[in-house]
């Protein structure tokens, strides 16, 4: 593989965004395919950011700072991949229910997925039922991602759920929960199909659900 993907992956995992950004230009012009930059710099990179995450190795600073790296990269790459016609690994809808303000934890959901290749729609936060479901009639999403940080909000998850089969679209789309007060229990009693402690392990979740691993 070119070296020069591995420097991708290696700069976004320190997070170094302005080189990140300069190397997929290079790369680019170098003939690299936006395919191969994708799945072989920036993506193969914010594995890595995973899995050192997941085993504590790295904290949600350093996460969030190769995050923005990936930002960077992506900037320059989706022109160049909308033009060549790649397609997202999915589609996902995601958001902080409806009372609820936090939106670090999302906002690394978001990204992490992201990284690993999902087109993200991300609704923001405080987002009440019909707005979930507004956006999944629009964007068409596999998966639906809700996150809750109050013990007082996540109650609002068992809402969403019932307003999802209440609007009868319930059964097109995966739901994944997650968030502080979350747990695997609280998502089987209101009926999600999957819950993540955290943003590497939403991201196997996530494949897991859409039989993507
Ligand atoms: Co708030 N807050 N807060 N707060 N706040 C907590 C959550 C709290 C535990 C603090 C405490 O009392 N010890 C407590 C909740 C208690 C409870 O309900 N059990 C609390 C409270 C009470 C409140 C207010 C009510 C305070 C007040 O005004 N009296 C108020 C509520 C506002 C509202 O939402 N309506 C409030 C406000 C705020 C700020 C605005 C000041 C700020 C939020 C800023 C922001 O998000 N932009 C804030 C913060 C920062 C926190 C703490 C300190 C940190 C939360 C955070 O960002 N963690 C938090 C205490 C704590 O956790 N130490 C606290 C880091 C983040 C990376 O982790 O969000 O858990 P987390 O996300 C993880 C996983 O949970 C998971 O992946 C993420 C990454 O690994 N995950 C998902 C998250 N979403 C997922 C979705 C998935 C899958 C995984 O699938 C879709």
């Amino acid at each position: 593989m070119a070296e020069i993907l591995d420097q991708i992956a290696r700069e976004l995992f320190a997070g170094n965004a302005k080189a990140v950004a300069e190397l997929v230009e290079k790369a680019l012009n170098e003939g690299l395919s936006p395919q191969e930059i994708l799945n072989d710099g920036l993506i193969k990179g914010m594995n890595e950011v995973g899995v050192k995450f997941k085993a504590n190795e790295i904290y949600v600073p350093e996460v969030l700072i190769a995050a923005r790296a990936m930002k960077a990269g992506m900037e320059i790459l989706r022109p160049k991949l909308v033009e060549t016609g790649v397609e997202p690994v999915a589609r996902m809808v995601i958001g902080t229910v409806k009372g609820d303000l936090h939106d670090i934890g999302k906002n690394l959901v978001a990204m992490m997925m992201e990284g690993a290749g999902f087109e993200v729609i991300d609704l923001g936060i405080d987002v009440p039922a019909e707005k979930f479901i507004q956006a999944v009639r629009e964007h068409k999403p596999q998966l639906v991602g809700m996150s809750a940080l109050l013990t007082t909000t996540m109650i609002q998850i068992r809402e969403n759920i019932k307003a999802f089969k209440e609007a009868g679209i319930r059964d097109q789309v995966k739901i994944m929960v997650g968030g502080a007060p979350v747990t695997q229990k609280f998502a089987d009693e209101v009926g999600a199909d999957g819950y993540a402690p955290d943003a590497a392990s939403a991201v196997d979740k996530a494949k897991e659900l859409l039989g993507l691993n």
